[in-house]
């Protein structure tokens, strides 16, 4: 008789997934000031009854930091803001980034993404926006101007959700991890030695925990981007090349994903402290216009580093000495 003896170094890990938005620890929100409709089951949702063209009361911008918090990416619908419209809505959430190599619109702090045949997007990498900075943006609120008949939508994935899918054994490893961003060494290939040696002095690599926790839910989660890390210290470069080539892949399980269909004046705002995004290029040469606000974040810490007064108590269900409402994930 034959046996078939061929092997594989695949595992299946088939089945159903166990995805949860918050942390056990945090009451799911109420939310009475708007209608807030789930875009899928883990990552997502649109919220209507908010005209972004006024001022928000606190009522709303609470609510609104609490669907950010439980869903990740919030998005609006049929919202004809103008820059500065975007600008004040963002600035709820604290002071604005200037980024000093992406173009400006025609309001300082709005940086415009115009593509088109000459100005090819290349956003399509997993990554969370300006890693390489030492205090990386707290979230962006992104507002679609021209959008191409078809294509262009940008897909977001739940960090945390992809954390918790990790075998216990890599958690427990990747805990006790950083890993070094480099804004000159993702671009090292198109510059001279020169040029990167100037960047390199202007924007040092900075070190970010592999895991982190969340300043707000005290939830961990990956904390990766495909373009900016460099290395992980402590580790050769081919072991830390094969656990990043690990926890990438996570990023890829399509149940921590959500893909967003634009429309012109659709916006959306997401917790760059918990998600990764990609910006899919299927629509070249189409033009492609879309504006961005990003909001100043501070400094990411993991569990091996979390400050004194940011240890979270779950029991509790707040950060001690923080003061955030329990059951309201607020902040
Ligand atoms: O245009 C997109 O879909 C995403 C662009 C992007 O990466 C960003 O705005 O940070
Ligand atoms: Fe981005």
């Amino acid at each position: 008789m034959t046996v078939f003896t061929r092997t594989s170094r695949r595992s299946l890990d088939v089945g159903p997934r166990r995805l949860r938005r918050l942390p056990d620890y945090i009451k799911t929100p109420e939310y009475t000031a708007f209608e807030l409709v789930p875009h899928g089951p883990l990552i997502g949702a649109e919220i209507r009854g908010v005209d972004l063209r006024e001022p928000l009361t606190e009522d709303v911008r609470k609510q609104l930091d609490d669907a950010l918090l439980e869903w990740k990416v919030i998005f609006f619908r049929d919202q004809p803001v103008t820059s500065e419209q975007q600008r004040d809505f963002a600035r709820n959430w604290g002071g604005l980034e200037v980024n000093p190599y992406l173009k400006q619109g025609e309001t300082p702090e709005v940086v415009r993404f115009e593509k088109g045949p000459d100005s090819p997007g290349r956003e399509n990498v997993w990554h969370t926006d300006v890693t390489w900075r030492e205090e990386p943006a707290l979230g962006t609120v992104l507002r679609a101007v021209e959008i191409p008949e078809a294509g262009g939508d940008t897909m977001f994935a739940d960090m945390a959700a992809a954390y918790d899918g990790l075998p216990a054994k890599v958690r427990a490893r990747v805990d006790e991890l950083a890993a070094v961003h480099d804004f000159a060494w993702a671009a090292r290939h198109a510059m001279s030695k020169e040029a990167y040696e100037k960047r390199k002095a202007e924007f040092p690599p900075v070190v970010h925990p592999l895991v982190r926790v969340h300043p707000v839910t005290g939830r961990r989660s990956l904390y990766l981007n495909e373009v900016f890390i460099e290395s992980i210290p402590g580790l050769e470069q081919d072991e830390a090349e094969d656990l990043l080539s690990v926890l990438f892949a996570q990023t890829r399980v399509p149940e921590f994903q959500m893909r967003f269909r634009w429309e012109v004046d659709s916006v959306v705002f997401w917790d760059n402290r918990a998600v990764q995004h990609y910006g899919v290029n299927d629509y070249y040469p189409n033009r492609r216009v879309v504006e961005r606000v990003s909001i100043l974040g501070d400094r990411p810490y993991g569990p091996y580093n979390v400050p004194a007064g940011r240890e979270f108590d779950a029991d509790a269900a707040e950060p001690a000495g923080a003061g955030a409402a329990a059951g309201g994930a607020g902040r």
